[in-house]
């Protein structure tokens, strides 16, 4: 499992405003407009409480700073609280929290006490990038491919199959990519026969896992994956738009769901 460092949330604001600029040039709407879209909802000043978890690896620093500044860019109302843990979740719902967050080691989830709805970050992560590179406006066809079929990778590619799209999916864990195959009814993607694409998913946590092949001109590669699944070189000479942030998309997207 890889942990996000404090390095990757530096200017989490800025970051978020870069994402949301590719993301309205390869949409046409920004990410809370996909999200509102995706997921039928608006947020209405819903409270937050973002909760410190010290367990296993304990507190990333600028993570519950990162969620305190996201959340309130996305139109959420939202709190640290003083308290970790326990005593933290105590006093976030003492506090008014309507939505709680909070993440260990292993699973980041958003829980909406109001209407007892649920969501984990993985999932979520992997629909709205899919939803994202979906929603291409320069694509040349449905093909896409998928890179990475993990806890985040393969709810994207679920979401792109049941939206439509033909689905070529890679993975180098073989045992994993033909079962992914199989149960989605997906098409392999065999490096030894060789093409581009105009869409590309991306969920894996390694560097250049996109390999210079399947690269088109002009194209949208949608990943989450830390880290950047293209070089800086291969996407200014393809002109790639890359929509890539470490925590604020895939959080937008839970609080969404849990509307
Ligand atoms: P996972 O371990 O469940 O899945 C990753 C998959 O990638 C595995 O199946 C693995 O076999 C595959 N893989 C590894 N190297 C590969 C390569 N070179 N080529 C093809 N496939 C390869 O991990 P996950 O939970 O799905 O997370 C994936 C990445 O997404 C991680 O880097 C994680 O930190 C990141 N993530 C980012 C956000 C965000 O908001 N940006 C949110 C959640 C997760
Ligand atoms: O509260 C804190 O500061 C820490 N306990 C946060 C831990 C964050 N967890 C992760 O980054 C894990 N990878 C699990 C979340 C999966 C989504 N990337
Ligand atoms: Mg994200």
């Amino acid at each position: 499992m890889a942990l996000l460092t404090p390095e990757d949330l530096e200017n989490i604001n800025r970051q978020l405003q870069e994402a949301d600029s590719t993301v309205r040039r390869v949409t046409g709407l920004d990410i809370k407009g996909v999200c509102k879209d995706f997921y039928g909802m608006t947020p209405c000043c819903e409270k937050v409480g973002i909760v410190p978890v010290t367990s296993g690896n304990g507190i990333i620093g600028n993570f519950s700073g990162s969620l305190h500044v996201i959340t309130e860019y996305f139109g959420f109302d939202s709190f640290v609280t003083a308290m970790p843990d326990v005593s933290g979740y105590y006093e976030a719902v003492r506090n008014g929290a309507r939505i709680i967050l909070m993440a260990d080691d292993n699973t980041f989830l958003a829980h909406n006490l109001k209407n007892g709805k649920i969501a984990n970050n993985q999932p979520c992560t992997g629909r709205i990038y899919a939803e994202i590179a979906s929603r291409y406006l320069k694509a040349d066809s449905k093909d896409v491919l998928v890179v990475g079929l993990g806890k985040v990778g393969f709810p994207g590619a679920a979401h792109l199959v049941n939206k439509g799209f033909r689905v070529y999916g890679y993975d180098s864990d073989k045992a994993l990519l033909e079962k992914t195959v199989s149960d989605l009814g997906i098409t392999l993607f065999e490096p030894e026969n060789p093409r581009k694409f105009s869409i590309i998913f991306e969920a894996t946590p390694c560097a250049d896992t996109v390999p210079e092949f399947v690269i088109s001109e002009n194209c949208v590669i949608s990943t989450p994956g830390i880290p950047c699944a293209i070089s800086r070189e291969l996407q200014e000479k393809y002109g790639v738009e890359l929509v890539m942030e470490p925590l604020g998309i895939g959080t937008a997207s839970m609080l969404y769901s849990v509307l």
